[in-house]
């Protein structure tokens, strides 16, 4: 099929869509093309996840608003089906690949998730599909490994018998449909031609501006989008560090920073977890590795940032010393606040060094179903208590009540969660993440 008229399918929603993955990205954005009338199939390798979706449930936890009607609507209305087998979607005209695209512990990008799905993909093609990469990748990916690979697995040529571009979802956990309809994408593509067809398919989800772009542009932007925020946060978290030092509080640093133009200074915090800026800025470097380009600055700020649980344990060490046989209490598992996600989680490494010096670890959390209930009972006997997570929930802890049920009042805020004088009015000892002054 030519490009124009893929395009008239496209505008007239007789195109029929594959989506690879129905993850966190995959999952709404097949909901969404399936709620403005296109026929959606729905690929992903978990046959309970499939099963779910085709049932009208959202097989994803945490509350995502819109997403579970959307699912329910696209299941009932036929428009979206899910399925295990590639050969479902031969037939598809556009081919959307969602997949995950982590690092390994060496930060080397590990794509055998997005390989697979391109061998099975080649194998069922048909001539003229439009392929669209959505999952975040090291710059460089579409050229060396995804076009090749398509290229010499279905025997076909890009550009000729089957199209290729690729367009960054930026989504965040608790606003997956949102950020999909109100967020800006850059359309990258292998031609201006195929670049026309892409903006026309992402008009009827995508609110906001389609930036058009080459692809190792549309990969630069989103690895340098969340690495821009990674740096910043390793920056908020050394000034926190030197502030400790120096017996100054670097909240009230940061709020008068912040009054000069230009200078939003981020927040120190207990850690950066989540499934993207831990793992971007290691996706952006790794575009570079063995070429003459010496990447210092990403590297350095990853190991700030991914220290900072360590200095969680090194507050409460310098009040409790020797961990061996006390019970902390970690608030807060999932890595971003009133959230349920808790990949890549600071406190999963906090928790491993506490056990390392011998403590006994108590876990909270509201939103993850096996830490959550009544954090009254969970400090029974504590011998103190780490806030990981700013929950709204722990705003308003009766402290009263909480030192009442510890056996040491003794709280480390890692995010700034409460004023100095409201848990020490209750009899704590408080230490704050950033902050020694008096
Ligand atoms: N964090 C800090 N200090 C900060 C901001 C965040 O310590 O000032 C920590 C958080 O506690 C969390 C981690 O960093 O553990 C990540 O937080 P995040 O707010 O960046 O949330 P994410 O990981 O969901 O990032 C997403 C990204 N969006 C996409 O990838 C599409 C990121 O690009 C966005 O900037 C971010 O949401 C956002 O703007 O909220």
């Amino acid at each position: 099929m030519q490009l124009s008229d893929l395009k008239i399918k496209i505008a007239d929603r007789s195109a029929r869509i594959g989506v690879i993955g129905l993850g966190y990205v995959g999952l709404p954005v097949a909901a969404l093309f399936a709620q403005k009338g296109f026929d959606v199939i729905g690929i992903d390798i978990k046959a309970e996840r499939i099963e779910k979706i085709n049932l009208g449930f959202s097989p994803i936890g945490c509350n995502e608003p819109e997403l579970d009607g959307l699912i329910m609507e696209a299941a009932a209305s036929g428009k979206l089906k899910a399925t295990t087998d590639y050969n479902l979607i031969k037939d598809c005209d556009v081919v959307l690949i969602d997949v995950e695209t982590p690092v390994n512990d060496d930060h080397i990008p590990e794509y055998s998730a997005l390989k697979e799905s391109l061998k099975s993909l080649a194998g069922v093609m048909k001539p003229g599909v439009l392929v669209i990469l959505e999952s975040t990748i090291m710059p460089g990916t579409m050229q060396k490994i995804v076009l090749p690979m398509l290229e010499d697995l279905s025997g076909r040529k890009c550009g000729e018998d089957f199209y290729l571009g690729n367009c960054p979802e930026r989504v965040m956990p608790g606003k997956l449909i949102n950020n999909l309809r109100k967020m800006s994408r850059v359309v990258g593509s292998d031609s201006p031609a195929t670049a026309d067809v892409m903006k026309e398919l992402y008009q009827h989800v995508v609110e906001a501006e389609l930036d058009e772009a080459d692809m190792v542009t549309a990969e630069l932007v989103k690895t340098v989008e969340n690495t821009f925020r990674d740096v910043q946060i390793a920056f908020a978290n050394e000034v926190a560090l030197i502030c400790e030092a120096l017996n100054a509080d670097v909240w009230r640093v940061r709020e008068l920073v912040r009054k000069s133009p230009g200078r939003d200074m981020l927040l120190p915090g207990a850690g950066v977890g989540g499934h993207c800026i831990p793992k971007d800025p290691w996706l952006l470097a790794s575009a570079v590795r063995g070429l003459d380009v010496n990447v210092r600055l990403i590297p350095a700020a990853r190991k700030v940032n991914n220290e900072m649980p360590k200095h969680m344990l090194r507050l409460l060490k310098s009040k409790i010393g020797d961990l061996k046989g006390k019970m902390i209490l970690i608030m807060g598992f999932a890595y971003l606040a009133d959230s349920d996600d808790t990949r890549d989680s600071p406190s999963d490494y906090l928790m491993r060094f506490l056990e390392a010096e011998g403590a006994v670890v108590a876990g909270h959390d509201p939103y993850v179903e096996e830490l959550s209930g009544n954090i009254y009972v969970r400090a029974k006997n504590c011998d103190a208590a780490i806030l990981m997570t700013a929950h709204a929930e722990y705003e308003t802890l009766d402290f009263e009540r909480l030192k009442s049920q510890m056996a040491r009042p003794l709280l480390v805020d890692g995010r700034n969660l409460w004023k100095k004088s409201v848990p020490k009015a209750a009899g704590f000892e408080l230490v704050r993440l950033g902050d020694f002054s008096a």
